[in-house]
């Protein structure tokens, strides 16, 4: 059997089920017929790979060198997959904040190196580094290098992460797919250098279905290239916020507050008695046959975030009387200390 793999996202090539992960006119080919697509024409209708996690989690587990923990800081909470943090356990961890570039430079880096060390404190992985990143500036990717050279290094993480992006701009190759779509790379990719082996590995998930809701023009709304421009809602009666048609997430505030949104598409303030009819609008941002629930926070005195898995953040600060959500179902959303 041929187990030649595709050099951009590891599927095993195949040239006999054209509708199949991996096919190829010619098993001559290092790319996936995906792959090609994608690389030649932005075309990630077919990228998406199913992943067997338990297989990448073993890799992990059998690894033996560095392992760069590839964490988006956009979405942190959901990058606290268990059973990856399971898997660091015992490993050489260099933990590589990546997309900080989204952040504006204002939020510092010591704020955020705290809210993650809070995030992990109970995970037990010991980290040799924390580095924040972006793999669209070479120049913060130097602090990686020395360890590029002494020992095989894989890089692990949830999807989406930027894994492959980040081994592409430190190789300062373009060999790896890389697309908005989540499970992209579908299994090991192996690649030597001059120095030592590297390793892509395919992203873990944390089970969503919202994004099976979101089309692709929506989809890259969620891969913003550039430094987000938090947009700043100051709030001093009972307020909702538009999450695109997502949801809506009502504040009664105690008295003024701020509301700062770090999500990537705009969104918009109505009065709560107008959520129904907003849903229904052309927001900027959509999912098809959105089914909402409604859900009541507790509330304190802290500044706190709203984070919506796969989306985004939004963050609170301010004493507030209520706090309630009307999201989809199957929109995830967790709340946690202010990670800034
Ligand atoms: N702004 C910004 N976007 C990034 C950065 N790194 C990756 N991205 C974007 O994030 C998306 C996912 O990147 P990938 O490199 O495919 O992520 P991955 O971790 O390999 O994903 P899987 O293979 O699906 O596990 C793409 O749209 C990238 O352009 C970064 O540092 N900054
Ligand atoms: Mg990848």
């Amino acid at each position: 059997m041929n187990q030649k793999k595709c050099s951009g996202c590891g599927s095993v090539l195949q040239s006999t089920d054209k509708e199949g992960r991996g096919y190829v006119n010619s098993i001559d080919n290092d790319l996936c017929q995906s792959c090609f697509r994608l690389k030649h024409y932005r075309d990630f209708k077919r990228v998406k790979a199913v992943v067997d996690d338990g297989a990448t989690l073993e890799f992990i587990e059998n690894f033996e060198g560095h392992i760069f923990w590839i964490l988006d800081i956009m979405h942190l909470n959901q990058s606290l997959h268990p059973g990856l943090l399971r898997s660091l356990r015992n490993k050489n961890v260099v933990l590589v904040v990546n997309k900080r570039d989204l952040l504006p430079q204002s939020v510092s880096d010591g704020k955020l190196s705290q809210s993650i060390m809070r995030a992990l404190k109970d995970a037990d992985v010991s980290l040799m580094d924390l580095i924040f990143v972006s793999a669209k500036r070479y120049k913060t990717l130097e602090p990686l290098l020395p360890y590029l050279d002494d020992a095989p290094c894989a890089f692990v993480g949830c999807v989406n992460a930027g894994k492959s992006s980040l081994l592409n701009a430190l190789l300062k190759k373009d060999q790896l797919s890389v697309s908005p779509v989540a499970s992209t790379t579908a299994d090991v990719v192996h690649i030597e250098t001059e120095f030592v082996d590297v390793f892509d590995t395919p992203g873990l998930s944390v089970e969503t279905k919202l994004l099976d809701k979101v089309d692709d023009e929506n989809l890259v709304k969620l891969a913003p290239q550039k430094t987000l421009k938090p947009a700043v809602f100051q709030i001093y009666e009972k307020q909702s916020l538009m999450i695109g048609n997502i949801g809506a997430i009502t504040v009664d505030p105690k008295k003024t507050i701020n509301v700062i949104s770090y999500l990537p598409f705009d969104i918009k303030r109505v009065k709560p008695d107008r959520v129904e009819k907003n849903l229904t609008l052309d927001l900027d941002f959509k999912i098809d046959n959105p089914i909402y629930k409604m859900r009541k926070w507790p509330v304190s005195g802290d500044k706190i975030d709203i984070e919506i898995f796969d989306i985004g953040f939004i963050s609170i600060q301010g004493d507030i009387k209520e706090l309630s959500t009307y999201f989809d179902e199957d929109a995830e959303i967790i709340m946690r200390k202010a990670i800034i």
